[in-house]
C-alpha cells in the first residue's frame, strides 16, 4: 500500500513522480488544492503548480504567498522543499500552523525546468539551463531562465554567448518557462504578497534591485527576509552555515534579468531569493540531508509568509 511507499518529498524524485504526486493531492483533497497546468515546456512537458486554499482562492482579500524551485536543472534539493511544504499544509498542517491557511493562499510551483531537471538525472548531473536549442546562433543549448526576465536585460552577470551557463537568451523572455512564470505573477498580482524564487546553494536570503538602486520598502523586505534566515538558522544543524541576508549584489553578487527583480519591480510587495544550504556538497546534496532541509526551511517559509502579511 501507499504507506510503504516513500513520499516523493524524502528523495530526488523523477518528474512523473513529482506530477502524480501532485494529482494525487489533488484528487485527495479537491476542498484545498488545485492542480494547474502553466504550461508546457520547451520540450513539451508539462509545468504544474498547485494553488492551496481553504476558501477555493475566490476570496479577492486573501494575501497569495508564491514560490517556485528549479528554475536552474541542477539544484534538485529545492523541489522536495516545496513538496514538503505542500505536505505540511494539505496532509500534516498543525494546530499551530492553522493560520497559514486561514489568513494566506498559496501558489507552489516545484519544478519550473522540467526539461533540464531530466536532462540532469539523465545526462549531465551540473546541467543549470533550460533545454532550447539556440539554433541560428550556435550549436549549443540552453538558456538561464533567471536572466531571461525582462528586467536590467544583459547588464550584469549575465553572458550573450549561448555556450555559457548564464545566456541571457535572444531578448527578454524569449524562453516559454519564464514566460509562463511571467503569466502567473501578472494573473495573481494585486493578491501576490510573497513571492521566493528558490535555489541552491550558499545560505542566503536575498532581495534586489541589482542594479544600483533598493526597493522602497527594503526596510520591510529585510525584516522579513532576516525573519526567515533566523528561523532557518534556529532549526539548522551545527556543522551547517547561518544565512546570510541582504540585497543580492552586495551580500552574493549581481545578476540581471532575474525573476526576483521582475517580480519587486512589477509591484509584488516582498520579492525574495531563497539559497539553500549544501553542507560543503555544493549542487550533490546527498540525499539523507533532505529531511533536515525540508524541515528547516519550512520553518522560514512560515515565519517569511505570517511577517509578510503583517504589511
Ligand atoms: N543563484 C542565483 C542566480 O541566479 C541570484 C543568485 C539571484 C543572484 C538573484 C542575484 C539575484 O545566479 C543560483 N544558485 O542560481
Ligand atoms: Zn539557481
Amino acid at each position: 500500500g501507499r504507506n510503504n511507499v516513500q513520499q516523493p518529498f524524502t528523495y530526488y524524485a523523477r518528474l512523473a513522480e513529482i506530477n502524480a504526486y501532485m494529482e494525487r493531492l489533488a484528487q485527495q483533497y479537491p476542498n484545498i488544492v488545485t492542480l494547474v497546468n502553466a504550461g508546457l515546456s520547451t520540450e513539451g512537458r508539462p509545468i504544474n503548480y498547485l494553488k492551496i486554499s481553504n476558501s477555493n482562492f475566490e476570496d479577492p482579500t486573501k494575501p497569495i504567498y508564491f514560490f517556485d524551485t528549479t528554475m536552474h536543472a541542477r539544484e534538485w534539493v529545492t523541489t522536495p522543499v516545496a513538496l514538503y511544504a505542500v505536505h505540511k499544509l494539505v496532509e500534516n498542517l498543525e494546530e499551530a500552523d492553522r493560520d497559514l491557511l486561514e489568513n494566506i493562499d498559496w501558489i507552489i510551483l516545484p519544478v519550473l525546468n522540467p526539461d533540464g531537471y531530466e536532462f540532469s538525472h539523465t545526462d549531465d548531473r551540473m546541467w543549470r539551463k533550460n533545454r532550447s536549442l539556440n539554433a541560428t546562433l550556435s550549436e549549443c543549448y540552453g538558456v538561464d531562465l533567471n536572466r531571461n526576465f525582462d528586467i536590467f536585460f544583459g547588464d550584469m552577470n549575465a553572458s550573450k554567448d549561448p555556450c555559457s551557463g548564464a545566456y541571457h537568451g535572444s531578448g527578454p523572455f524569449s524562453e516559454i518557462e519564464s514566460r509562463h512564470l511571467r503569466d502567473i505573477l501578472h494573473t495573481y498580482l494585486d493578491r501576490i504578497q510573497t513571492y521566493v524564487n528558490i535555489h541552491s546553494f550558499g545560505n542566503y536570503v536575498l532581495y534586489g534591485f541589482d542594479n544600483a538602486t533598493l526597493p522602497v520598502n527594503v526596510a520591510q523586505i529585510h525584516h522579513v527576509g532576516a525573519l526567515m534566515g533566523a528561523h532557518i538558522d534556529s532549526l539548522k544543524l551545527p556543522v551547517a552555515y547561518h544565512y546570510a541576508v541582504g540585497n543580492s549584489k552586495f551580500v552574493l553578487y549581481p545578476a540581471s534579468g532575474t525573476s526576483q527583480d521582475y517580480a519587486q519591480n512589477l509591484g509584488v510587495p516582498f520579492s525574495l531569493t531563497l539559497e539553500l544550504p549544501d553542507f560543503r556538497y555544493g549542487f550533490l546534496v546527498p540525499p539523507e540531508y533532505i529531511p533536515q532541509i525540508n524541515r528547516e526551511t519550512w520553518a522560514g517559509i512560515a515565519a517569511s509568509a505570517r511577517a509578510s502579511v503583517l504589511f
